[in-house]
C-alpha cells in the first residue's frame, strides 16, 4: 500500500513572504505512523513544492492520499481532489487535521472518502489497515466515512497524546527552508494539546475535546535530542502552563547538554507571576515568547475573557525585556475600532520596548463561542478570507474597505517601527527576490 501525504498550497501573504515557513510536522507524524505499519509513504508539501501535483500522483501511484488542512485551504483542497479523481479515480482520499477535528461536516466534499477527527496516529494506522484489508470502519474513533447514503460519523473520544510516536522528520533540513521571522532552520515541536483557558475567540482551546493534555517531559526531551537544527518552535497553544513541568524541562535540557534556541507561546499573567522561571528558561535558550497581548483596553480583554489587563501586558513586556527575551506581541484589530483606536494602538506599541507585533483582525472561526454569537453577521463566505487579515463581518464604525486600509497601514507602520528597533533583519532585497522567485515556481502546481 502507498500513501501520499499532502499539505496544500495556499498563496497568501504568509506563504508568499515565507516569513513563517513551518516544518509540516503533522505530515511527518503521519509519515512515521505509515512506516510503523509497513506502509510506503511520501510527502508532498504544497507550501514549498515546485513539482506539479499531478506529476507526483502519476509517478508515485498512491492507493491513498491523506490531506491536512486549515480553514483557509478548503477551496484549494477541492482542486487537489479533482486532480486526484482525474488521474487516480480509485484512490482513497482522507482529510484530517485541526480544521477537520471540529468542522468535519464542512468537509464532505465530492471525492472525499474519509474525514478524521482524531489526533491519534494509531487511529490513522487502523484506518489504513481497514482500507487495505477491506475491513469495517465502524469502530474507528472519530472517523467520518462515506457510505451509499451519505457520511456515517463514528463517536469521538480524545486520544491519549502520550501515545504519539517520536516523529521522523524527513522534511527537516539545514538549508534555510523553514524559518520563523529572523530565525532560520527552525523545527516544530508539539508538547501539548488544547489550552486550559477559554478565550471567546480562540479555536485552539476546543481541540482534543477541549481537554488540555501535556506529553511527559522525558518524551519531549527525547524528541528534542533527535532534532537536527538549532531552533525549535514549540507550537503548543500555551507552553507556559505548569511551573513544575517547566522546571523539569529546564532540568532535562541541562542534563542532556542541549544547546538550542526555543520559541514558544505563553500568557502575560504567567510571565508576570514567574519572572525568575522565565529567566531560567532564557538561560537554557528561550528567546522569542509569543504573547497574546490582544488589546490595550481592559474592557476588550474582559469581553474576550482573556483574564489579563493592560497593566499586566505592560508588566509582561517589561519582564521579558529584563530577561533579555523578545516579546512577539499578538494583537487584535477589533471590529469596533475607529481611526483613533488604530492610532492609539500604534502610540502604545511605540511606548513599549516592542519590536515584533502581529496584528490580526478579530475573526470568528467556526465553531468558537465568538463564531456562534456572530454567525448571522458574516459578510464573507470564501474560506480563504479566514486568514485573520481580512474582516469577515462588517466593522462597526467604518466601511470594511476602510477598516482593511487602516489595518494594512498600521501593519506597515509597525513593520517599519520594528525594523528601526532591530527586527525583521531577514527582509533584504535579496530575500524579496528569492521569495518572488519561489512564488513563480509554485504557480500552477495545483494541477
Ligand atoms: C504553527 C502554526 C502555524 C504555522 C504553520 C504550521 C503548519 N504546520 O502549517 C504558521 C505560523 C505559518 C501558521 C499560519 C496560519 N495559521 Co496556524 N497555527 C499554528 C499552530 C500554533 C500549531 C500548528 C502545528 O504545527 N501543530 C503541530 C501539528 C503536529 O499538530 P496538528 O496540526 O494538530 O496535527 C496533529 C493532528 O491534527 C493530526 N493531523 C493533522 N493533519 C492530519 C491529516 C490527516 C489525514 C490525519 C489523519 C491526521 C492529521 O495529526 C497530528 C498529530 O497528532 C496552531 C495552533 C495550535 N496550537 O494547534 C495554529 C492554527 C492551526 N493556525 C490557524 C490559522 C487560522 C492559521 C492561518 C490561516 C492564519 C494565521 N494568520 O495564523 C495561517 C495559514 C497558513 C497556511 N499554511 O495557509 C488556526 C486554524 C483554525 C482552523 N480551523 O483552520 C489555528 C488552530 C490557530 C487558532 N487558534 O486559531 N500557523
Ligand atoms: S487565546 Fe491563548 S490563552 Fe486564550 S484559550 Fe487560546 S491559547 Fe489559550
Amino acid at each position: 500500500m502507498k500513501v501520499l501525504l499532502v499539505r496544500p498550497r495556499l498563496l497568501n501573504f504568509l506563504t508568499v513572504s515565507e516569513a513563517m515557513n513551518c516544518e509540516p510536522l503533522e505530515l511527518e507524524y503521519l509519515y512515521t505512523a505509515c512506516r510503523q505499519v509497513g506502509v510506503e509513504a511520501r510527502i508532498y508539501d504544497g507550501i514549498l513544492e515546485t513539482e506539479k501535483f499531478s506529476k507526483r500522483l502519476i509517478s508515485f501511484q498512491p492507493d491513498v492520499v491523506a490531506i491536512t488542512l486549515y480553514i483557509t485551504q478548503e477551496n484549494v483542497v477541492k482542486k487537489y481532489i479533482s486532480v486526484i479523481r482525474k488521474w487516480l479515480p480509485n484512490c482513497k482520499v482522507i482529510l484530517g487535521g485541526v480544521h477537520a477535528q471540529l468542522n468535519f461536516k464542512r468537509l464532505y466534499f465530492d471525492g472525499v472518502d474519509f474525514v478524521t477527527r482524531s489526533e491519534s496516529m494509531s487511529v490513522f494506522q487502523q484506518l489504513l489497515i481497514s482500507i487495505r484489508d477491506h475491513q469495517s470502519f465502524d469502530s474507528i474513533s472519530g472517523l467520518c466515512y462515506r457510505t451509499r447514503s451519505g457520511f456515517s460519523e463514528n463517536g469521538f473520544s480524545p486520544c491519549d497524546i502520550t501515545q504519539l510516536p517520536v516523529p521522523q522528520r524527513p522534511c527537516l533540513k539545514n538549508d534555510g527552508r523553514f524559518r520563523y521571522l529572523d530565525f532560520e532552520n527552525v523545527a516544530t515541536l508539539k508538547t501539548a494539546v488544547s489550552c486550559p483557558y477559554h478565550c471567546t475567540f480562540c479555536y485552539g482551546t476546543s481541540l482534543h475535546g477541549g481537554i488540555y493534555q501535556a506529553r511527559p517531559i522525558s518524551k519531549v526531551i527525547e524528541e528534542i535530542e533527535t532534532i537536527p537544527v538549532n531552533t525549535v518552535f514549540i507550537v503548543d497553544s500555551d507552553f507556559l502552563v505548569d511551573e513544575s513541568r517547566l522546571r523539569a524541562f529546564i532540568a532535562g535540557i541541562r542534563e542532556k547538554h542541549i544547546h538550542k534556541r526555543f520559541i514558544c507561546y505563553g500568557r502575560a499573567d504567567f510571565i508576570v507571576q514567574h519572572e525568575e522561571l522565565i529567566g531560567e528558561l532564557c538561560a537554557v535558550g528561550f528567546s522569542y515568547f509569543l504573547v497574546g497581548i490582544e488589546g490595550i483596553d481592559d474592557w476588550n480583554l474582559c469581553r474576550y475573557k482573556k483574564q489579563t489587563s493592560k497593566k499586566m501586558n505592560e508588566q509582561c513586556i517589561a519582564v521579558l525585556n529584563r530577561c533579555g527575551a523578545t516579546c512577539i506581541a499578538l494583537m487584535i484589530a477589533d471590529l469596533s475600532f475607529r481611526i483613533r483606536d488604530f492610532r492609539r494602538l500604534y502610540q502604545w506599541v511605540k511606548s513599549q520596548p516592542l519590536a515584533y507585533v502581529s496584528l490580526q483582525i478579530l475573526t470568528p472561526i467556526p465553531p468558537t463561542r465568538y463564531f456562534l454569537n456572530s454567525r448571522n453577521k458574516l459578510t464573507e463566505t470564501r474560506p480563504e478570507k479566514w486568514d485573520l487579515i481580512h474582516p469577515v463581518q462588517r466593522p462597526q464604525n467604518m466601511p470594511a474597505w476602510f477598516f482593511l486600509f487602516c489595518h494594512r497601514f498600521l501593519s506597515v507602520k509597525l513593520f517599519f517601527l520594528g525594523r528601526k528597533r532591530g527586527a525583521y533583519r531577514f527582509v533584504t532585497f535579496g530575500y524579496v527576490i528569492h521569495a518572488l522567485r519561489s512564488l513563480f515556481r509554485r504557480i500552477g502546481t495545483v494541477r
